[in-house]
C-alpha cells in the first residue's frame, strides 16, 4: 500500500466521525488528517480546524502534509439548507471547487465526494429509480450535489482528476447524531426508544424513503474508493441502496423489543422534501462496477442499533 496522507474534511459530522476511525484502522494513525469547520470534542489523531470555503487554507493543510485522498464531506444538508438556500449553495459549491481546484494543483491521486438521494426530484420514478432518470431536485441542497456531480464528472474528462462518488441515502448509525438532514428522523427514533420517551415524528407514517446502515456506507465508501479505475463506470455519482421503508415500519421493528413505545406524526415541512424523492434505488450499477452487497435490512439494523445504544446509555445489552 503506497504511502497515504487522507484529509477528511466535515470530520466532527454524522458520517465523518465514524468514517475517520475507519480509515486510521486502515491506514494508519498517522495517514488521516481530520478536518472541521470546529473542534472536534475528544478527538484523538492529527487534527486540523478548516473552512473548506477557503482555498489558501485548504491548499496549506494540503501542502504540509503532502494529501494524496481527500474525503470531502463538509456540506450543508436538505432540511437546514432550505433556511439559507443561497448561504447553502455558496457553501456547498465554494466548498467543492475548492477541493477539486486544488486537487488538480497539488496532484491529489483521489477525491471521494459524497452525493444524495436528494439529487432526484418529482419526475423521477419513486420505486426502484434508476441511476440515469431524470434530476429535477426541489431543495437547494439537491441542486448543489446534482451540479456538484457533474462537476466531479468535468474534473474527471478534463483534468483526469479520479474523483469518485456515491449518493447516499439517509445514513442511520449509534456512533453519531445527523444534522439537518430530512432522514435524521430514522437516528433519533432509536434514542427516543431507548430512553422509554415518545416520539413525535415529522414525516408522515407512510413515508417511504432509502436508508442505509453505517456500517454499509462506511463499506461501500471504503469498497468504492479501492475498486480499480478501470471498473469505475460513474463518474457523476453511484446509486446506493440500503434498505427502503416508512416511520411507521421502523416504528414496529423497534416495537419488537420496546411494545410500548409510541410514535405520533406531525409532519412539516421536510414531508414537501422526503414526498420528492425516490423510495427506492435501483444500485445495479454499483453492484455491478465495484460488487456492492448491503449487509443490513431494517430488523438486523434494528437490533445492532438497540444493542450499541444500550451500552452507550449504560443499559443492560439485548
Ligand atoms: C438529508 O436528509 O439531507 C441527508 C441526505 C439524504 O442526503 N441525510
Amino acid at each position: 500500500m503506497k504511502n497515504e496522507k487522507i484529509l477528511v474534511t466535515g470530520a466532527g459530522g454524522q458520517l465523518g466521525s465514524v468514517l475517520v476511525e475507519a480509515l486510521k484502522n486502515k491506514f494508519g494513525e498517522d495517514a488521516v488528517i481530520a478536518s472541521d469547520l470546529n473542534p472536534i470534542k475528544n478527538y484523538k489523531g492529527i487534527y486540523e480546524q478548516l473552512d473548506v470555503t477557503n482555498k489558501n487554507c485548504l491548499e496549506y493543510i494540503v501542502k504540509k502534509y503532502k494529501v494524496t485522498q481527500i474525503y470531502h464531506l463538509a456540506a450543508i444538508l436538505s432540511a437546514k439548507g432550505e433556511q439559507n438556500p443561497l448561504q447553502t449553495w455558496d457553501i456547498n459549491m465554494k466548498t467543492l471547487f475548492n477541493v477539486l481546484e486544488v486537487s488538480v494543483a497539488e496532484k491529489v491521486s483521489k477525491v471521494f465526494y459524497p452525493s444524495s438521494i436528494a439529487v432526484y426530484g418529482d419526475m423521477a420514478p419513486k420505486m426502484n429509480t434508476a441511476q440515469s432518470d431524470f434530476l429535477n431536485p426541489s431543495t437547494v441542497y439537491g441542486i448543489s450535489k446534482a451540479s456538484g456531480e457533474n462537476w466531479a464528472q468535468y474534473y474527471f474528462l478534463k483534468y483526469g482528476l479520479d474523483v469518485r462518488s456515491l449518493r447516499y441515502p439517509g445514513v442511520i448509525g449509534y456512533q453519531s447524531l445527523p444534522g439537518g438532514g430530512t432522514t435524521d428522523y430514522a437516528v433519533e427514533i432509536y434514542h427516543k426508544a431507548i430512553k422509554e420517551e415518545n416520539f413525535e415524528c415529522y414525516l408522515r407514517a407512510d413515508a417511504m424513503l432509502p436508508m442505509i446502515y453505517m456500517e454499509d456506507t462506511i463499506r461501500a465508501t471504503l469498497e468504492l474508493m479501492d475498486a480499480p479505475k478501470e471498473s469505475i463506470s460513474v463518474r457523476t455519482s453511484y446509486n446506493l441502496q440500503g434498505m427502503s421503508f416508512t416511520p411507521e415500519e421502523i416504528t414496529a421493528s423497534i416495537q419488537k423489543y420496546y411494545p410500548n413505545f409510541k410514535v405520533t406524526y406531525n409532519p412539516d415541512f421536510r414531508q414537501n422534501i422526503a414526498e420528492n424523492w425516490p423510495s427506492s434505488l435501483d444500485d445495479h450499477q454499483a453492484r455491478q462496477d465495484w460488487g456492492w452487497q448491503p449487509k443490513y435490512d431494517l430488523d438486523a439494523m434494528t437490533q445492532d442499533m438497540l444493542k450499541h445504544l444500550k451500552e452507550q446509555y449504560n443499559l443492560v445489552t439485548l
